[in-house]
């Protein structure tokens, strides 16, 4: 598939959807802004990178660093970075990008429409060899993400994966937040040596550098935030690992794309498929990572 890469003008001209336009974004990358009665938000052709979501009659769901780069080869901080086709450093190649390739790869739109409800569904695609990927974002009261993985045309045999949906969420004080839904699951404890850890039987609250990968779950997450007298509700399919990361102090002052401030503003909970749980694919196959996101 030889496609010509999408300009402003392409774009503006064959997606004409009531509610969505496209735009020059930061760094000169080209995004797409949506502007409903049910929800705004924005995504970035690079790396397939959502960047705000705000449902009507609510305040903005997504955290974005006033940090973050925008520049071809680089990720996105904040949003949605998409995590494939593995997660976090290589496992044998210290030279290839952390989180895989996705995350800074150009996509292509491949659809956008109107939903029932009044919001704006999209999909967006690229090839990552041996794979294709799609991913499908609709813009609602309810934001519904899905990463759709099949073997690129002409591969017969199984390649393995991981994949994440590392979402930033906006708090109003990660120190005065909980996560409740991972209280029977055991996770391995990435800032303890990367143990294996039993099952907590506890909400998660955070004092520190947090970063936890639960293993063999698909339970539905809820982030309290009565500082923003909300509750967001992490729902998921096709996910057997959910992620909790907050980088605390030390750590955000080693990220140059992360304001040395700015930590407490944020948490992740990111959908995945990690270390056991990532995916084989067989040959005419496809496997679907999908998230929901409410705000209560
Ligand atoms: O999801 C948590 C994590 O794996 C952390 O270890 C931290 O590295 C974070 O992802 C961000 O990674 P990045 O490559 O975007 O700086």
């Amino acid at each position: 598939m030889v496609s010509l890469m999408q300009t402003l003008q392409s774009l503006c001209e064959q997606f004409k959807v009531s509610g969505l336009h496209f735009e020059e974004g930061h760094g000169g990358l080209t995004k797409a802004v949506v502007a409903t009665t049910v929800a705004s938000g924005e995504i970035y052709l690079h790396g397939a990178h959502v960047t705000a979501w705000q449902p009507a009659g609510h305040e903005p769901v997504l955290w974005m660093s006033r940090s973050s780069l925008f520049q071809p080869g680089k990720p996105i901080r904040g949003g949605v970075p998409i995590c494939f086709p593995w997660f976090g450093p290589h496992a044998s190649d210290a030279s290839a990008p952390a989180h895989g390739f996705a995350r800074t790869a150009m996509w292509e739109v491949a659809e956008a429409r109107p939903t029932a409800e009044g919001g704006i569904s999209m999909t967006l695609q690229t090839r990552i060899d041996p794979f294709t990927v799609r991913f499908t974002v609709e813009f609602g009261s309810v934001l519904r993400m899905t990463l759709a993985t099949e073997p690129a045309s002409g591969v017969s045999t199984s390649h393995r994966f991981e994949d994440a949906l590392h979402t930033y969420f906006s708090v109003s004080d990660v120190r005065n937040i909980s996560i409740t839904g991972l209280e029977q699951v055991r996770y391995i404890d990435k800032v303890d040596g990367a143990q294996e850890k039993p099952a907590t039987g506890a909400a998660i609250e955070f004092t520190g550098e947090t970063d936890r990968v639960y293993l063999k779950t698909d339970s539905e997450c809820h982030l309290h935030d009565p500082g923003r007298n909300r509750t967001i509700v992490v729902s998921k399919s096709g996910s057997q690992s959910t992620v909790i990361w907050n980088p605390w102090v030390a750590k955000s002052e080693r990220m140059p794309d992360f304001g040395d401030h700015e930590w407490p503003e944020m948490v992740c909970i990111e959908t995945a498929n990690v270390g056991i749980n990532a995916i084989e694919l067989a040959p005419n196959t496809s496997h679907s990572t999908t998230v929901e996101i409410q705000v209560q």
